[in-house]
């Protein structure tokens, strides 16, 4: 089978050598190579411009370099090739350290003893609040979200998690759906949003979003950077001073320079790394699929290609 890798990470050429090492009896080629694209029948990429995406005719599989598809839905040429998007357990455990690590920064108040040591000033002992009184909303259900739900509930803390469709199957911990929104919000002392980007996501934490949590509280997004109006949220710090946010994913990716949430005291800003794609765990996975795929002569993508994740 011929094969394109195509990824903007900057561990590409590790990437690389590891698919090479696994899809031995295979050929792997990247953009930088002369090619006949609609000679390739496997595509493992992380944002493939269409300009190549349109030429590859005879495309069987597209894998995302990610947990995320929408850099695949957004391609113009897109139409129906099946996709598999990764689904690895280093990813839900890297996620986890992410979300709790901002927790317990805002929990304990980290920032604010960094704040003294700035100054050398011994602050006094600070109240901090038990995982048993502190309630995480997780927003978004999904591979990765019911897992940090799952383990976040086994510390302790009061978990409740938002779902876009209505599960069939009974869960331990309360879900709350569209209509429930507003409550979910109101309980939450903390909103972990992992919502993909979709067209019903765009900015959905708005100014009236952002109104309905509570004042004082902390938002994390490791979603997609589409669902946070920006402005809304820099406006909403400004007035509401106990008021949080740690944001890994950007509308603009990098965050530029002239950016107004880089200087703001109350928002964390780290660079899309909540949960990097595992080299090796991700490899196997693919290669795994693509074994399913010579067997059986057809695959079926991992992804509700309709509901855009
Ligand atoms: C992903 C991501 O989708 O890192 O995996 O954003």
């Amino acid at each position: 089978m011929n094969i394109l890798f195509h990824a903007s990470f900057a561990n590409q050429d590790e990437f690389l050598k590891s698919l090479k090492k696994k899809f031995l009896h295979h050929k792997i080629f990247t953009l930088n190579q002369k090619i006949s694209l609609d000679k390739i029948d496997i595509a493992i990429v992380w944002n493939l411009p269409n300009e190549i995406f349109k030429k590859l005719r005879n495309l069987k599989i597209i894998f995302s370099l990610g947990a995320g598809v929408d850099h695949i839905l957004n391609l113009s040429s897109y139409k129906n090739t099946p996709i598999i998007r990764i689904q690895d357990p280093n990813m839900q455990s890297r996620m986890l350290n992410h979300v709790l690590s901002q927790i317990l920064i805002y929990q304990l108040k980290i920032n604010e003893y960094i704040k003294g040591q700035q100054k050398n000033i011994w602050l006094d002992e600070r109240y901090t609040v038990l995982n048993k009184d502190l309630t995480i909303g997780i927003l978004g259900f999904g591979y990765l979200g019911k897992f940090i739900a799952n383990k976040l509930k086994s510390l302790d803390y009061n978990i409740i998690g938002y779902k876009n469709t209505v599960s069939p199957r009974k869960s331990s911990i309360s879900l709350y759906y569209k209509e429930s929104l507003k409550t979910f919000l109101k309980l939450s002392d903390v909103v972990v949003c992992m919502l993909p980007a979709t067209i019903e996501t765009r900015d959905l934490i708005n100014k009236s979003f952002l109104n309905q949590m509570k004042k004082q509280s902390l938002l994390i997004n490791v979603g997609r950077g589409s669902s946070l109006n920006e402005i809304d949220l820099l406006k909403h710090s400004e007035q509401n001073k106990y008021f949080f946010a740690s944001l890994d994913v950007f509308k603009t990716e990098p965050l530029p320079k002239n950016s107004k949430l880089w200087k703001n005291q109350n928002i964390t800003i780290t660079p899309h790394v909540a949960a990097i794609t595992d080299v090796d765990s991700s490899t196997n996975y693919i290669y795994r699929k693509f074994e399913q795929f010579i067997i059986n002569g057809k695959i079926k993508s991992n992804v509700k290609i309709k509901n855009g994740y």
